[in-house]
């Protein structure tokens, strides 16, 4: 009885599969409340619809491996409540110059070495001064050369900024709306949303990839975590890495102290990102130092198919590549390879 019960089980799946990874099953016009229905389903049936999805487009057991690198660190200008790099928060942080050339090749070939196949380079900036930005071209260049991918993220960013990017060969730009229209005000107030979705039209014009997500655990409401799904996955083309956040509550910011997210709706959230943006990679961001190994686990089967790699992220912990190798090899995870989205 049990194996036949099984192949019962499999052939629908697989057949569902089969016509769920069909294109015309990519929508760019998610309302919020067919999102926020997905939300609020049973907590198997979301789970059931993400991994047939996800199946459709990855292997469930492959986890693309980024690096993150501050190569600029602190004293923004910007006073993002959440951000324990602000100027305007005194969390401990200092404020340091542009890291050297020479220093951020030697991290990215440490991280090379250690497996990463994406290099991600972050700056505390608004935006990026012409100058400052040729170095960071140069960075680009010397990133590549070494194999890996590249990705920066280095605040708003004009047209022409973009195309300079594009030319040193820049792979992905990481741009986050990080929450709903409707409470961005509440947690940023020296930008406006529009000035996001700006600079990330300017990346997509000039040709490199998206990367755009958000932070949840900030005090939003369930329909601020739909209306940020429901945005992202409305732009014209969906972003190709979407980075979902847990709040990493930093003393001194605003944020500190704010009441936690159940991880269950912190898994909802990766679950809705992928069944609503099927060939986008979807990673498990900041907060994994804080997260249970079984909460990660369920985020990976919810869809989450990428991570942060290494014991720092920005400013704040991230766990240590040991403790992500127990984790990979108790579920049977392995590192995917440098050409995945
Ligand atoms: N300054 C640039 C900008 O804001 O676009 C680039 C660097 S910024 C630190 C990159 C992203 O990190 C932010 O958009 C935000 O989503 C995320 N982030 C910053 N502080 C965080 C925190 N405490 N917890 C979780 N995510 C955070
Ligand atoms: C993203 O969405 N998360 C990363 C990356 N993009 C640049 C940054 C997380 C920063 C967490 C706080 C810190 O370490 O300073
Ligand atoms: Fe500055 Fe970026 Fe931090 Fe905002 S998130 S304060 S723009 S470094």
């Amino acid at each position: 009885m049990v194996p036949a019960m099984d192949s019962i089980t499999s052939a629908a799946v697989l057949g569902a599969s089969r016509s769920l990874g069909s294109d015309s099953f990519i929508r760019h016009d998610w309302s919020c409340e067919e999102v926020r229905a997905l939300f609020a389903l049973p907590f198997p049936e979301l789970m059931f619809r993400a991994q047939s999805i996800h199946r459709c487009h990855f292997d469930p057991a492959e986890v693309q491996i980024s690096t993150l690198l501050s190569i600029k660190t602190g004293g923004c200008p910007e006073d993002c409540a959440y951000c324990p790099q602000s100027a305007k928060y005194a969390t401990g942080v200092k404020a340091e110059k542009l890291m050297s050339l020479d220093a951020v090749l030697e991290e990215a070939r440490a991280a090379k070495d250690a497996g990463a196949s994406r290099f991600c380079m972050g700056a505390a900036w608004r935006e990026p001064k012409d100058r400052d930005l040729e170095q960071v071209c140069a960075m680009v260049e010397g990133v590549r050369a070494l194999g890996l991918e590249s990705c920066a993220t280095l605040g708003m960013l004009t047209e022409t900024q973009a195309k300079r990017l594009k030319r040193s060969g820049l792979d992905y730009y990481n741009h986050n709306l990080d929450t709903s229209p409707e409470f961005y005000g509440d947690v940023i107030t020296t930008r406006v949303y529009q000035d996001r979705l700006d600079t990330l039209s300017a990346v997509r014009n000039a040709g490199i990839h998206v990367c755009c997500g958000g932070i949840v655990g900030m005090g939003e409401s369930d329909d601020d975590r739909a209306g940020l799904i429901a945005t992202l996955a409305s732009l014209p083309q969906h972003p190709e890495s979407v980075p979902i956040n847990m709040l990493v509550q930093v003393e001194g910011t605003p944020l500190s102290g704010t009441a936690g997210l159940d991880p269950l709706d912190f898994v909802r959230t990766i679950a809705v990102a992928r069944i609503t943006m099927p060939k986008s990679m979807v990673r498990l961001s900041a907060g994994r130092e804080d997260m249970s190994d079984e909460t990660q686990a369920l985020c990976f089967l919810a869809g989450a198919n990428s991570i942060f790699c290494g014991p720092k992220l920005l400013t704040t912990a991230n766990p240590g590549r040991d403790r992500d190798m127990r984790l990979f090899d108790r579920l049977g995870l392995k590192p995917m390879g440098p050409e995945a989205g």
